[in-house]
């Protein structure tokens, strides 16, 4: 079996044959996949991230890091949704308006279908209104929001007030994450759940479901 922490070198570098090659063979080693995950490609796209402020790195690399990325969780998402069988609840998933970035999203989808929850991902650059149409539709929804960038973060405030115009606000719950995120940041804007992670959000949405 090739190295997993081969795994690491190949999102660095952006190189999505060699990604998908490692973890195809660590998964048939039965690697654990949060390990992959939490060992190598987290740290991996932080490492692109770091590269990119200081001008090592410029948007082609963060393209091809995510690509390399992106190629890995195919394999490795449906094996961590596998757990999970009947609805918990019905998520409504998305990343707010003007921001593109999607892989933190994903997974954190993935994690909440593998937790047994319905999920409805509305994609990437959604606005306002989308959010609140999906709500709509059912009573008890969790709207779970993402955003990566500090000039779209304060698009969560936007959505949590347009639901609330809505006259929704007391039928949803809402929670939020990304890297810039923090719970003062939730507690700022009345969000009622974060985290930092993906495993961690299904608790998260665990909990806002049992209120
Ligand atoms: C890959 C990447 C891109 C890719 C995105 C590809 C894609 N399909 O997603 C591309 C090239 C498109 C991109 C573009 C840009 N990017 Co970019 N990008 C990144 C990078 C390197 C990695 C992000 C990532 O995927 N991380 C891995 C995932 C797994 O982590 P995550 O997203 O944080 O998600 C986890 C948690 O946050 C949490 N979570 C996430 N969402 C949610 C939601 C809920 C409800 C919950 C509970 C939890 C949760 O769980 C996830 C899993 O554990 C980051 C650096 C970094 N380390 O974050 C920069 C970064 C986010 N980008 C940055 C910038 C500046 C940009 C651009 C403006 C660059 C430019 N000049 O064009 C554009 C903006 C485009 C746009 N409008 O959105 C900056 C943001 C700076 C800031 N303070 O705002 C960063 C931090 C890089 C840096 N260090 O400067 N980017």
């Amino acid at each position: 079996m090739a190295d997993p922490a081969g795994l690491y070198d190949a999102i660095l570098t952006g190189n999505a044959k060699q990604a998908a090659e490692v973890t195809t063979e660590a998964l048939a080693a039965n690697v654990d996949p949060s390990e992959l995950l939490n060992k190598y490609m987290i740290p991996a796209m932080d490492e692109v991230g770091r590269r990119f402020e200081c001008n090592e790195y410029f948007v082609p690399e963060l393209l091809i890091a995510a690509r390399a990325m992106k190629a890995s969780l195919e394999l490795l998402t449906p094996k961590m949704a596998e757990a999970g069988t009947e609805s918990a609840g019905r998520v409504v998933i998305g990343t707010v308006k003007g921001d593109l970035h999607d892989i933190g999203k994903n997974l954190v989808a993935s994690m909440l279908e593998g937790g047994g929850f319905e999920v409805i991902d509305l994609g990437v650059d959604v606005p306002a209104e989308k959010f609140v149409d999906a709500v709509k539709e059912k009573d008890g929804t969790i709207l779970a929001l993402s955003a990566l960038l500090t000039t779209t973060m304060t698009m969560m405030k936007t959505v949590i007030e347009a639901i609330e115009a809505a006259g929704l606000r007391q039928k949803t719950k809402v929670m939020i994450g990304g890297a810039p995120i923090t719970q003062e940041y939730a507690n700022e804007i009345g969000a009622d759940g974060y985290s930092d992670n993906a495993s961690a959000a299904v608790a998260v949405a665990r909990k806002l479901t049992s209120k």
